[in-house]
C-alpha cells in the first residue's frame, strides 16, 4: 500500500507516518521549502536503528510541495498514485488564521479543493482521500456534546476555511462517488505539539520555569474549554477511517474537557508547584503557593477576536462503527508532555 501524506512535517504527519510505515505502507510525504530545517519531527525516520527496527529498507519519499499550487499537487499525485491520501496540511493556527486569511484560505480551503480535483481528473477511483476536518467547524456553541450532525458555527478564519474543506471533501463524495471522508478531530497535542498552541506553550514553560531559565508565563483566555486527545490515539483513527466499508464522516474525541486554567495548574503540578488562582479578567495571576510568586499573568494580545468557549466531542459514532477508543488519558498527557519538555530544557 502507498500513502500520501500531505502536512508530514507537522506533530499528525510525524505520527501518522510512523503508524503507516509500521503497518508496512510506501510512505509519500510533502514538505514546504524552508531557509531552515522544517523536518525535525520526521528525521528519526531515516535513522538506522528505527530502520532496523521496521526491518526493512527505508519506505518514506518525501517530495516538495505546497498546497496552494495547484500544478505541483497535481503533478505530484499523478506521479505517485497513492492508494490514500491523508491531507492534513495546513495553516493551522486559529489566531494566526485572523492575520492571514487569505493565506489560510488558499491552503486551507482550496488546497483540499485541489487534492479532490487532482483525483477526479486523474481517475483515481480506487484512492481514498481523507480530510483533517476540525471541531472548529462548531464554534459558538450550539449543543454538547457535539456529534456529526450538531450544526456549524465557526468562528475564525481558519474555522471557516476549514468548512469549505470539510462540505467540499463531502460533495465529491456524493458528486463523484469519490471515496473522501472527513475526520472531525477535537484538539490533541503531545510532545510534538506546535510550540505557539496552548498546551505546549504551558508544558515548556513549566519546563523553564522549574529549571529556573524563564520567570513567567503569559497566557489568554483561561476559561476556554477543550476536550484535549493524544494526537498518537488520533492518527490511528484517521486510518480507521479510511479503512471503513464506505466513506463517512467521524467525530473523534475524548468525551472529556478541561479549562486552560486546569491544564495550566496540572502542568505545575507535575514539577511539584502547587498554583493558586488569584484575581479575575485579565487581572487574574497564577501563584506559586509556596513562594508567592506570580508564574502566569494574562496578555491581552493572546484572545482572540471571536473565541470558541467550549468544544466537548461525542465519539460514539466511531467507537460503534470503527472500534476506536482513545487510550491515553488527559492525566497522561499533560505528564508526558511535561517530561518531554523537562527533557529537552535540561538537554539543552
Ligand atoms: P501542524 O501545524 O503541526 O502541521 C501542519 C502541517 O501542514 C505542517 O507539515 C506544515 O508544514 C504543513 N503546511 C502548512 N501549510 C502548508 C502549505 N501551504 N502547503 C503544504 N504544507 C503546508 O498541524 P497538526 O499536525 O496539529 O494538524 C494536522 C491537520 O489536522 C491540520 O490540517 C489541522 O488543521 C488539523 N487539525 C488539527 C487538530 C489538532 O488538535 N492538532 C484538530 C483538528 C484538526 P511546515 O512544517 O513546513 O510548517
Ligand atoms: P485551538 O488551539 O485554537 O483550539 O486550535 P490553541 O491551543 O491555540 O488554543 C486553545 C485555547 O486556548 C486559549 N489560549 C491560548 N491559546 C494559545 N495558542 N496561546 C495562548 O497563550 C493562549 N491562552 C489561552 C485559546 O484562546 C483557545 O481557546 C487547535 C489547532 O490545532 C487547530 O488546528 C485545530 O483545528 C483545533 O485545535 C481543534
Amino acid at each position: 500500500m502507498k500513502a500520501l501524506i500531505t502536512g508530514i512535517t507537522g506533530q499528525d504527519g510525524s505520527y501518522l507516518a510512523e503508524f503507516l510505515l509500521k503497518k508496512g505502507y510506501d510512505v509519500h510525504g510533502i514538505i514546504r521549502r524552508s531557509s531552515s530545517f522544517n523536518t525535525g519531527r520526521i528525521e528519526h525516520l531515516y535513522m538506522d536503528k528505527y530502520i532496523e527496527d521496521m526491518g526493512n529498507s527505508p519506505r518514506i519519499k518525501l517530495h516538495y510541495g505546497d498546497m496552494t499550487d495547484s500544478t505541483n499537487v497535481i503533478s505530484l499525485i499523478q506521479g505517485i498514485e497513492p492508494d490514500e491520501i491523508y491531507n492534513l496540511a495546513a495553516q493551522s493556527h486559529v489566531k494566526v488564521s485572523f492575520e492571514t486569511p487569505e493565506y489560510t484560505a488558499n491552503s486551507d480551503a482550496l488546497g483540499v479543493l485541489r487534492v479532490l480535483e487532482a483525483m477526479r481528473l486523474l481517475k483515481l477511483d480506487n484512492t481514498k482521500f481523507y480530510q483533517a476536518s476540525t471541531s472548529e467547524l462548531y464554534g459558538l456553541v450550539q449543543e454538547t456534546p457535539q456529534t456529526e450532525s450538531t450544526p456549524f458555527y465557526p468562528r475564525s478564519p481558519y474555522g471557516v476555511a476549514k468548512l469549505y474543506g470539510y462540505w467540499i471533501t463531502k460533495n465529491y463524495r456524493e458528486a463523484y462517488d469519490l471515496f473522501a471522508a472527513n475526520g472531525i478531530l477535537f484538539n490533541h497535542e503531545s510532545p510534538r505539539r506546535g510550540e505557539s498552541f496552548v498546551t505546549r506553550k504551558i508544558t515548556l514553560a513549566v519546563a523553564r520555569i522549574s529549571q529556573g531559565i524563564q520567570k513567567k508565563l503569559y497566557l489568554g483566555n483561561l476559561d476556554a474549554l477543550r476536550d484535549w486527545g493524544h494526537a498518537k490515539d488520533y492518527v490511528e483513527c484517521m486510518w480507521k477511517i479510511l479503512q471503513y466499508k464506505k466513506a463517512d464522516d467521524f467525530v473523534v474525541a475524548t468525551g472529556e474537557m478541561h479549562t486552560v486554567r486546569e491544564f495550566a495548574s496540572l502542568a505545575f503540578k507535575e514539577v511539584g508547584i502547587d498554583l493558586i488562582w488569584e484575581g479575575t479578567g485579565i487581572n487574574e495571576k497564577g501563584i506559586n503557593s509556596e513562594t508567592g510568586k506570580v508564574l502566569i499573568e494574562i496578555d491581552p494580545e493572546y484572545f482572540r477576536p471571536t473565541e470558541v468557549d467550549l468544544l466537548l466531542g461525542d465519539s460514539s459514532k466511531a467507537e460503534k462503527l470503527l472500534n476506536w477508543k482513545p487510550k491515553i488519558s488527559f492525566e497522561q498527557l499533560v505528564k508526558k508532555m511535561v517530561e518531554s519538555d523537562l527533557k529537552i530544557v535540561k538537554e539543552k
